[in-house]
């Protein structure tokens, strides 16, 4: 995604987050069937959304991964269903298995998104380069399981920046095109409240790197510790004080659940940087 080629100029971009799963912090149980994931689709493209990124595999810390074929079978009637329902809607796939991202980009998604930035599946860079396809490689440490034991850091924002510039360095041996890199810092993948704020403080130094950068701090645990918030659904107001922060930092694409406000949060952060 060099500048040639983001479709949305100057303005943020937002994507909305669509889990298929039984067990997403937030929203797990609740989209996980065709035809609720068809109407939650809807109801994101006309709030605005200009993407919508779909899962079907957990990643939040302690979640149990399911393999790759139980996750391409949430996935795959749910992404025909949004396929027939909105043929022009931009799909993008949150997997670190090569297999799912190959089914779902034959069924007609657009991107992938790696929160292993391509740790997990040397195969899905593969993947990706002969597609031809935009790809977030998003920074983490470990997996679900060991990520919180691994929030440690002198630097957090040089240490993923150096994340960041080799997982791009990989994914441009394996012959991705620079042009369809997409960086996402991973605000919460071994990383402490601290750690979250300092990076979007620090987002800045990762945009000047020249990829666009995504962010993705939708109702995350950071939000409930400033907050004092347990509930994952009750933080959309510092989701979206986050959202506004980080455009003005220089995040191009948005990642987040709830897309109506969010859209308003960020064409107004747009007025203001303009
Ligand atoms: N966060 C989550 C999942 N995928 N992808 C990118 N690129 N950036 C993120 O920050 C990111 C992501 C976690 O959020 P969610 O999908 O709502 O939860 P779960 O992993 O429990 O399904």
């Amino acid at each position: 995604m060099g500048e040639s080629q983001f479709p949305w100029g100057g303005r943020t971009a937002v994507m909305g987050v669509l889990n298929l799963t039984p067990d997403s912090f937030s929203d797990g149980g609740r989209f996980d069937r065709p035809q609720v994931a068809v109407r939650q689709a809807g109801l994101m493209l006309a709030q605005g959304a200009d993407l919508l990124d779909l899962g079907a595999q957990s990643t939040r810390p302690g979640a149990e991964e399911v393999g790759p074929q139980r996750e391409m079978e949430r996935l795959l009637p749910a992404l025909a269903a949004i396929r027939a329902a909105h043929p022009n809607a931009l799909l993008s796939i949150d997997t670190f298995h090569a297999p799912v991202a190959e089914a779902a980009l034959a069924a007609g998604a657009h991107w992938i998104n790696d929160v292993s930035g391509g740790r997990r599946d040397p195969a899905l860079l593969r993947l990706a380069a002969a597609a031809g396809c935009p790809l977030v490689l998003m920074h983490s440490r470990g997996d679900s399981r060991t990520m919180d034991q691994l929030a440690h850091y002198d630097d957090v924002v040089a240490e993923v920046r150096a994340g960041l510039l080799e997982a791009t360095e990989t994914a441009l041996a394996a012959g991705v095109c620079s042009t369809q890199v997409i960086w996402d810092p991973g605000l919460g993948f071994a990383k402490d409240t601290g750690h979250n704020l300092a990076l979007l403080r620090g987002l800045a130094l990762l945009a000047a790197e020249g990829f666009p950068l995504l962010v993705g701090p939708s109702r995350k645990r950071f939000i409930g510790a400033v907050l004092s918030e347990p509930r994952p659904r009750a933080r959309l107001w510092g989701t979206a004080a986050a959202c506004g922060f980080a455009i003005a930092q220089g995040a191009r694409i948005l990642r987040v659940h709830d897309v109506g406000p969010i859209v308003q949060t960020a064409r107004m952060a747009d007025a203001l940087r303009a």
